[in-house]
């Protein structure tokens, strides 16, 4: 009888779903919420078939260097900047995603961001908890309209596309920008508009990030960018951390230059620029854009999926995974989308 295969899974998930990786191999299974680094994650992958991952293990050449027996690694979300395709390709590892399962769920979520920077919710509430309400107050605390506004995306893919069809209830016009304008068919869908990166810029009243992450996009939004935006503006980022130089953001805030922001994603995640915590005009949230409870079972659900099919495995073998191809980036993951 041949042996069964070991399979790693990084984090705790959801126990009920991840059973069904025992059916089929066996299982090491991180108990605790853990950060692992480079040295341990390699450990892990010694003697492992294939691996269950989330966005906080980094898998590249020197993770999968003495992973002999390693043919998928499944990461637990859409955006992958985590993993070193390329490096796991050029050794026939097959990388998977879960695109799609969190696309409305991220959309919500960006939308109360935005809505939560324009209108102030939780300064107002920093405020009133701290018992600075002493009275009501005509001019207190005034933010901006979202309806009738312009709303600007940067990245179209699936999850900028949500954000998108849910601005027609507010009324707002759309623009976006990608790095490939998309058919005409979907701008009609999504009501939106293409416009070149300055015009995003300048014209948003508030500007919604959700490009993937890569080394051309690191600190694309820097001070040049944050300076051709109007000073009314909002800035809220769903992608990725590394996509905003928070040093600017953070002067850009301090000096009137942009009205607030809102961020879930940070470079240093969890550890938060402490400039940044320390401004009143800016929603800090930890990375939780895709957190429904059921979004979040259907995205370990169809890793699970894609790493049992990815290894071929049990009667599921034949559900085809959703393979990370590089090459076809904007067609596969279009946001963190
Ligand atoms: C996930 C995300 O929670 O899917 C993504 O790209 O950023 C989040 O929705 C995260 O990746 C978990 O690993």
């Amino acid at each position: 009888m041949s042996e069964r295969q070991k399979v790693w899974v990084s984090q705790p998930l959801f126990d009920d779903i991840v059973a069904r990786l025992h059916d089929h191999f066996d299982v090491v299974q991180v108990p605790e919420v853990s950060e692992h680094d480079s040295a341990t994650i390699a450990a892990a992958l010694r003697d492992v078939d294939g691996a269950l991952v989330t966005l906080n293990e980094r898998v590249g050449a020197k993770e999968i260097a003495e992973a002999s027996k390693l043919r998928a690694v499944a990461n637990v979300g859409v955006g992958y900047n985590n993993l070193d395709v390329a490096a796991l390709h050029a050794r026939g590892i097959v990388a998977t995603n879960t695109p799609d399962v969190l696309t409305e769920t991220t959309a919500d979520f960006g939308f109360a961001l935005m809505m939560a920077a324009a209108r102030r919710v939780t300064e107002a509430e920093r405020h009133l908890r701290a018992g600075k309400w002493q009275g009501w107050n005509f001019k207190g605390l005034l933010g901006a309209d979202l309806h009738g506004s312009t709303l600007g995306i940067l990245g179209m893919g699936r999850i900028g596309q949500g954000i998108a069809r849910r601005a027609s209830g507010f009324d707002m016009r759309v623009l976006y920008h990608n790095r490939t304008r998309l058919p005409a068919d979907i701008e009609r869908d999504c009501r939106a508009e293409y416009v070149d990166f300055d015009m995003l810029f300048a014209r948003a009243d508030h500007l919604v990030l959700v490009l993937p992450y890569s080394a051309e996009n690191h600190h694309i939004v820097d001070a040049a960018a944050l300076a051709k935006m109007q000073p009314t503006a909002t800035l809220t980022n769903i992608a990725r951390g590394g996509i905003v130089d928070e040093t600017a953001l953070a002067d850009a805030l301090a000096n009137g230059r942009l009205a607030s922001a809102a961020l879930d994603v940070f470079e240093g995640e969890p550890t938060v620029n402490p400039r940044l915590l320390a401004l009143d005009n800016i929603v800090l949230t930890p990375h939780i854009a895709s957190g429904s409870l059921a979004t979040r079972r259907a995205m370990v659900d169809l890793a699970v999926d894609n790493l049992i099919a990815a290894l071929g495995a049990g009667p599921d073998a034949g559900h085809p995974p959703t393979p990370i191809s590089t090459g076809t980036k904007d067609a596969k993951r279009p946001g963190t989308a």
